[in-house]
């Protein structure tokens, strides 16, 4: 019999979930007192008493460091609040994908996951706690802030503290706890499951498995290689793709999750998955992709290194929708971007006459509408991409996907690309990320910014970089009405919107755990096929110039330009030296800290 203990806390104001879920660093969780208590506890109550004791919750992680800590204390806090049944990933294992395919499929309450992302792990890195709802997707905006709210006046939680669970072993654990309040709660069923076969089973049923075998294991195979960067996606790629679709075993990479990622970055764009960009340049494989660290993220590459953006990955998805047996079945029932994502899912949307929604960022925007029957398949600038078979992206989902495509096209990934770009027209697409920057400073900048582009005057205004001149026909900070239940979402991120269409956008991350991120995208739409070839720099430098110009991103935040260690980025540095200072130029190659991403 294991007895409930309640133990006097306070409060914490800094609980408010970002994007997705509360990210802050391992130590704030670990060497403040009862932090991650107060928030677990914050989020079970916001499970209906009444509901609990029927309750199922799902639970699984990206397998970093803090995360087993973690799953005992949700174990021990959610037996104590009464309820009676978990399921939890073997060693604590389940990539967010999975953990939504699971709640689906067993009709759970919800799930809690155990993840910052692509955020670096270890003792020294970051940990993040996510509730999912009974739909599989990330709580909404009226449930986190009732997560808030609770944190915020948190006096006290209740714990189980000698209830320990072996996260090894697959099976039933059951535990008798002690009554409570006068109510009873009998019996704590604790299942551990098989990390990836639920969420295969899925795959199973939405793709066309034998056409993807003969793909990469029939006699005319393609060459991949799929790097999970030590994140939880490399189990699920050994089992899926090598095994189940037989690729050979060193078409997949980095397959062992580690609790600090191997000291890596867990995020794959070319920066952090700079390996597998070198890898892919030699040429000896046709297909690549990597993941983040929850198995949620991934980047696609074609042979010798063909970058897809993942605007355009979305796109083209979506374009050749039918390579996937899922659509066929279900058809198509609407697209969706998030707000900064480039216009280039619009032009397939267009041409297909398509129902196209723009969300904020964050995948739970999507959610509502895919529960309506309003949204297939959707994607986001940030390496995301999925579909409503659950309600999370899915980096492994999106992989299989372009394989299916390769396999009914029988082309190469990059004459793919310049097949859509030909009919479909190109969006240039950029981001720069300031991370870690004074938040005052940055909030300083946005709302300055803010005033300038809501002065009367700015609408109509003809801005100019070299011979390039643009003229301003929207100038807004983005809010979403939520079509399904009409909820209001304010101050999504500001936008410049050109006469000729293209955009200049600034928000402020919310997936940091220190100080403020602030991202800075440049989308502009080229039709004219002898132009969609040219260097994507050589197109976006005047924008980039005058978002700099407007906001005076630079001098505000102290930051003496965008900088990175990948190539791209270099290159356009040494290209557009005139935009940026020497000093910058140094920062750039010298200082990986400074870590501003250039996608293009
Ligand atoms: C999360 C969200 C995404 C969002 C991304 C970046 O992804 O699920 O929808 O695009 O953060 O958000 P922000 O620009 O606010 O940092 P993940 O993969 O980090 O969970």
């Amino acid at each position: 019999m294991v007895k409930i203990t309640t133990v006097k806390t306070k409060p914490y104001g800094d609980q408010k979930p970002g994007t997705s879920g509360l990210r802050k660093r391992v130590t704030v969780f670990q060497q403040n007192q009862h932090y991650a208590e107060n928030f677990i506890q914050s989020i079970i109550s916001v499970i209906d008493p009444a509901e609990r004791q029927a309750a199922t919750l799902v639970v699984g992680g990206d397998g970093r460091f803090f995360m087993k800590d973690a799953i005992q204390l949700i174990v021990q806090i959610a037996a104590a609040n009464g309820i009676n049944h978990l399921v939890i990933g073997q060693n604590g294992i389940m990539s967010t994908p999975a953990v939504s395919c699971v709640i689906r499929k067993i009709k759970a309450v919800g799930g809690i996951i155990l993840t910052a992302s692509h955020n670096p792990g270890g003792p020294n890195g970051d940990f993040g706690i996510k509730y999912n709802i009974s739909s599989g997707g990330p709580a909404p905006e009226g449930i986190t802030n009732k997560i808030f709210e609770i944190s915020k006046g948190l006096q006290e939680y209740h714990i189980c503290p000698e209830l320990k669970v072996d996260l090894s072993k697959i099976g039933k654990q059951t535990f008798d706890v002690e009554t409570f309040n006068n109510e009873y709660y009998p019996i704590i069923y604790l299942e551990i499951v098989d990390s990836v076969e639920a969420y295969a089973e899925m795959l199973r049923g939405i793709f066309d498995f034998a056409a993807l075998k003969t793909l990469l294991s029939g006699d005319k195979h393609i060459n991949v290689r799929l790097d999970a960067m030590h994140g939880v996606v490399g189990p699920y790629v050994k089992k899926i793709v090598c095994e189940e679709l037989g690729s050979p075993a060193n078409s997949a990479v980095n397959c062992v999750p580690q609790e600090d990622f191997g000291g890596h970055h867990p995020d794959p764009n070319l920066t952090y998955a700079a390996d597998l960009v070198k890898t892919m340049k030699e040429g000896e494989y046709d297909f690549g992709a990597a993941f983040d660290g929850d198995g949620d993220r991934n980047m696609v590459l074609g042979k010798h290194g063909f970058f897809v953006n993942p605007s355009d990955s979305v796109a083209v998805i979506a374009a050749n929708i039918t390579s996937i047996p899922y659509f066929q079945k279900t058809g198509v029932k609407g697209l969706a971007r998030s707000m900064p994502t480039s216009g280039a899912l619009d032009n397939v949307a267009k041409n297909l006459k398509m129902q196209l929604f723009e969300t904020p960022t964050g995948w739970k925007f999507f959610g509502n509408l895919m529960d309506a029957g309003k949204l297939s398949l959707c994607g986001e600038e940030s390496f995301g991409t999925g579909s409503d078979h659950i309600r999370e992206k899915d980096g492994l989902w999106a992989v299989l996907a372009w394989l299916s495509i390769l396999a009914t096209r029988k082309q190469s990934v990059e004459d793919i690309m310049k097949d859509h770009w030909q009919k479909f027209g190109r969006n240039f697409f950029t981001r720069y990320d300031y991370e870690e920057v004074d938040s005052d400073a940055a909030n300083k900048m946005i709302k300055d910014l803010e005033t300038a582009m809501f002065d009367p005057s700015f609408k109509g205004k003809k801005l100019s970089s070299g011979d390039k001149t643009y003229e301003v026909a929207v100038a807004d900070n983005f809010a979403y009405t939520d079509p399904v239940d009409g909820s209001v979402s304010k101050n999504q991120g500001l936008r410049i919107i050109f006469s000729d269409g293209s955009r200049i956008i600034f928000r402020l991350s919310g997936t940091g755990s220190a100080g403020a991120t602030v991202r800075l995208y440049i989308d502009s739409y080229e039709k004219d096929p002898q132009k969609i070839y040219q260097d994507p720099q050589v197109m976006l430098a005047p924008l980039v110039d005058i978002a700099l110009k407007v906001s005076q991103l630079h001098e505000r935040t102290g930051r003496s330009g965008p900088t990175s260690v990948f190539v791209i980025c270099f290159f356009f540095l040494v290209a557009h030296y005139n935009a940026f200072n020497m000093y910058a130029f140094h920062v750039c190659v010298c200082t990986p800290t400074y870590n501003a991403h250039t996608y293009l």
